[in-house]
């Protein structure tokens, strides 16, 4: 019986979430929010899915912190931390080599850290995270802020291949944040437009 309820309740509350993000898609597309609001509503939506391609060999999966493989490789394109972007190796300008992945069976290391344009730093979306068997425990890569990767623990990817790499994830605590977004709750404290410094962080840090 108390089970029943508790569903209903999850149900219901899963329906409220998709009609207040249903009815913040109309204001969006109906021009009703503010520029700032926008981009951070589109912001978290990115940051639901990641998928790359890029170098490495072997396969590895990730649920949060529990992981396992065989695996070494970097991203070079491709839509991670709420943004699309090229490696330098491809041409582009923004990911460098700290969008890479080691797993091991006694040892892990995964980065993921992006100067180029502001947005991922000034998102709190770098990371490095270090680990041994199993587990997989994430920081962020600078200590210029303190907000720790909590969306590093919601995370299910896979990666994998031979020479070219693919990279596929998505965030279930990004989907809460982007639907909880549209009221202005910002669970992953991601959203630039309520945080003035992370920008201010983010362009320093740029500038030096
Ligand atoms: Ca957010």
């Amino acid at each position: 019986m108390k089970s029943a309820r508790r569903r209903k309740v999850v149900v219901a509350s899963a329906g409220l979430l998709v009609l207040a993000g249903v009815i913040g898609c109309c204001l969006l597309l109906a021009g009703c929010v503010s520029p700032a609001y926008k981009k951070d509503r589109i912001a978290d939506f990115r940051d639901i899915f990641t998928v790359t391609a890029g170098y490495g060999a072997g396969v590895r999966a990730r649920v949060g912190p529990l992981h396992a493989g065989l695996h070494l490789g970097a991203d070079a394109v491709g839509l991670r931390g709420g943004e699309w972007n090229v490696s330098n190796a491809m041409g582009g300008e923004d990911w460098d080599i700290w969008a890479w992945d080691f797993d091991a069976l006694l040892f892990s290391k995964e980065g993921f850290h992006d100067w180029g344009s502001g947005d991922v730093f000034g998102r709190g979306k770098e990371f490095r995270a270090t680990g041994g068997p199993l587990v997989i425990v994430p920081r962020r890569a600078t200590d210029a802020q303190c907000v720790k990767p909590y969306y590093y623990y919601t995370q299910v990817e896979v990666s994998g291949g031979l020479l070219v790499n693919l990279r596929l994830g998505v965030n279930l605590g990004e989907l809460l944040d982007f639907f909880l977004g549209w009221l202005r709750v910002d669970i992953l404290n991601d959203d630039r437009a309520e945080h003035p410094l992370q920008t201010t962080e983010a362009n320093i840090r740029h500038d030096g």
